[in-house]
């Protein structure tokens, strides 16, 4: 397995929900030069744009991949272009095509430029209805029923793959479903958590498209990005696992979301329109246990309901004021 360290990062999916504000955390870490934002076609924010070096590619092409990695001389590979849930289910070969052929490219180029590390995310979507729902253990049945979680699990078994046969050093974490304040998700189940702020402060009212007691784990985005950092991080001998980490930071209903927010907006008012999107999140885990990382690297996280609605109201709040919400 190489030694090098991490010096020269590729983002690809950094115009996304996370990938746009893991970009910024890298550059924040590393130098801004050393960390590439990638895109395929979605026009990247000027704080990306007037941070360091952006580039659209394809991960489906793998000549794009190769073109930016030579030139960019790249040593390290965040891999974050993905089709979420609802997308997935709605497009299931677009689904398979990004989230498993872009990943074979990218374990490709990893493997002949002698890649220091690759992150893959995945998800709790690998989880399926035959899983424990409550405390779901980090070893279980992975039977999802959405194409986003078939993707996810065979994107584990992948990254495992590559690690043993190849040595190639592969890492992901299950994340549960991600809160943040600066870019919209785009085609989760999870979104109506993140679209709830934007609309309560916007309308004070939210049209939620699951219903009020679903409950689902979540987890804020400094939080996200934490984990996503220090599990590039932690020296190789300490981990038993790899690709497929549990990880999580809270569960909480849409309810208990709602009654959170009432507490800065009285007159909020949020009605229920299930989905298709219920569903999926009905074959999700309610809570889950994240013991392996807390105890093989030592994740732990900061924020709570109480503090993530407080800071996402208030940063919202900040940009409805300014006009750019
Ligand atoms: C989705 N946000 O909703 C993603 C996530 C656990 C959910 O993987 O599809």
């Amino acid at each position: 397995m190489s030694k090098k360290e991490m010096k020269r990062i590729l983002v690809t999916g950094a115009v996304g929900q996370i990938g746009s504000e893991l970009t910024i955390a890298l550059r924040e870490k590393y130098n801004n030069d050393d960390v590439l934002a990638t895109g395929r076609k979605t026009k990247p924010s000027e704080t990306l744009l007037n941070s360091g070096p952006f580039e659209f590619i394809d991960i489906v092409n793998k000549k794009s991949i190769e073109k930016v990695v030579k030139d960019y001389d790249v040593d390290t590979i965040y891999n974050m272009a993905a089709i979420l849930s609802a997308v997935g289910e709605k497009n299931p070969e677009l689904c398979w095509n990004v989230n498993i052929n872009g990943l074979y490219n990218i374990f490709d180029i990893a493997l002949e430029y002698d890649m220091t590390r690759v992150f893959v995310p995945s998800s709790i979507a690998v989880f399926g209805p035959e899983s424990p729902k409550e405390n779901t253990p980090q070893e279980t049945i992975l039977k999802p029923k959405t194409m986003y979680g078939v993707s996810k699990v065979t994107g584990e078994l992948l990254g495992d793959y590559y690690f043993k046969r190849f040595n190639l050093d592969v890492r992901g974490l299950r994340y549960p479903g991600i809160i943040s304040s600066e870019t919209l998700p785009g085609g989760g189940t999870t979104d109506y958590a993140v679209e709830i702020f934007y609309e309560a402060i916007k309308n004070k009212k939210y049209s939620c498209f699951v219903k009020e007691s679903t409950i689902l784990p979540m987890m804020y985005m400094p939080d996200c990005l934490k984990a996503s950092i220090d599990l590039m991080n932690v020296d190789i001998s300490k981990l038993k696992h790899h690709c497929d980490f549990n990880l999580t930071a809270m569960s909480f209903s849409v309810g208990e979301l709602v009654s959170e927010i009432k507490k800065y907006i009285s007159e909020f008012d949020c009605e229920y329109k299930p989905d298709f999107r219920q569903d999926i999140a009905d074959s999700w885990p309610r809570s889950i246990d994240d013991t392996a990382a807390r105890k093989e690297w030592g994740w732990g996280p900061d924020y709570d309901l109480s503090a993530v609605t407080k800071d996402m109201i208030k940063k919202l709040r900040i940009r409805f004021e300014e006009g750019n919400l």
